[in-house]
């Protein structure tokens, strides 16, 4: 059975073998085992796919080895700033060229790391090059209906998520007639009301919002644990999705931060993970379909 390609490639000296091995690290290969024998050793670099390809006709780059990437302006800048800090800055662009459009819808450079090593780097100028790969959500919350279960205790903040929530959602294109907040006391009541909610099949997906303060609650990992399992069960058995907009913080401040200070607004963020799992629900579904399927979603 054919195993993997190995492409081997003799470095004259030890200087060249530990400059090549820089190179190559430098850029992201994965280091494989690597082997010594006697005087002889081999270093490894290891990249997720091989491919040994037969050309007829032109050869798509001069270069003996050709490595596919993502990113190709970034590994670019990384090989040039490797060059510039080995060759001083003059010398490193004679070896590294532009990154130029090959004649095959992809974009390619190359570059000498050690003189007369040359390397190509080359990425697809579109990756998917005609093919949706994964089926997505989007963002679009036209159409949808939400259910907010937003907990009172500790409400300075709880408000704070559900703006955040409210904004993401309306922002999105869902009209206010499909957005229903629910109020209970504590997130302990979260997962209940979240579940009955989801039971009606009145909405296209939850947003669980509340905070749990380390200072403030005893046995907080016991209560925490609770929580987050009995929302990620109702999501499982109800077949709606729950997005997660429980925080749980050391301090007031921390919980500040991440309700619309320095750590953006987490309900916001669980709003629109809520938004982008409705709409994949309505792809995976297929077309026509507005509720989704429920697994054992009857059970009271
Ligand atoms: N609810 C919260 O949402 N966050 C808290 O930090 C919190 N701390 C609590 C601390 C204590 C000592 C108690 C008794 C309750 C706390 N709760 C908190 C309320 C809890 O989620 C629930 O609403 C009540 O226990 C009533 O079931």
């Amino acid at each position: 059975m054919i195993k993997g390609i190995t492409v081997v490639r003799v470095a004259g000296s030890q200087a060249t073998y530990g400059r090549l091995s820089s190179f190559f690290a430098a850029l992201g290969f994965e280091r494989g085992a690597g082997w010594r024998d006697g005087p002889n050793c081999g270093a490894s670099f290891l990249a997720p796919l091989g491919n040994l390809e037969l050309v007829e006709g032109d050869l798509p780059s001069s270069a003996p080895i050709l490595v596919e990437v993502t990113g190709l302006q970034t590994v670019h800048r990384i090989a040039r700033q490797w060059l510039a800090s080995i060759e001083g800055t003059e010398a490193a662009e004679r070896r590294i060229g532009d990154i130029e459009e090959t004649g095959w819808k992809s974009f390619l450079f190359t570059v000498e790391p050690v003189a007369g090593f040359s390397v190509a780097f080359w990425e697809w100028s579109d990756p998917l090059r005609g093919r949706p790969l994964a089926l997505e959500g989007d963002l679009s919350a036209q159409g949808l209906r939400f259910a907010l279960v937003v907990a009172r205790w500790n409400a300075v903040i709880t408000d704070r998520l559900l703006q955040g929530a409210l904004d993401a959602l309306l922002r999105s294109g869902a009209a206010r007639k499909d957005l229903e907040i629910i109020r209970v006391p504590g997130s302990w009541e979260i997962p209940q009301a979240s579940r009955q909610a989801a039971l009606t099949r009145r909405f296209d997906a939850v947003v669980a919002l509340g905070l749990l303060l380390r200072g403030e609650t005893p046995h907080f990992e016991a209560i925490y644990n609770e929580v987050s399992r009995g929302i990620g069960q109702s999501q499982q058995e109800t077949g709606i999705p729950h997005a997660f907009g429980v925080l749980t913080c050391e301090t007031l401040e921390q919980a500040l931060d991440r309700a619309g200070l320095k750590s953006g607004n987490k309900g916001f963020e669980a709003a629109a993970a809520a938004i982008e799992m409705a709409s994949l629900q309505r792809k995976i579904q297929g077309p026509g379909t507005t509720q989704a399927a429920p697994g054992q979603a009857d059970r009271p």
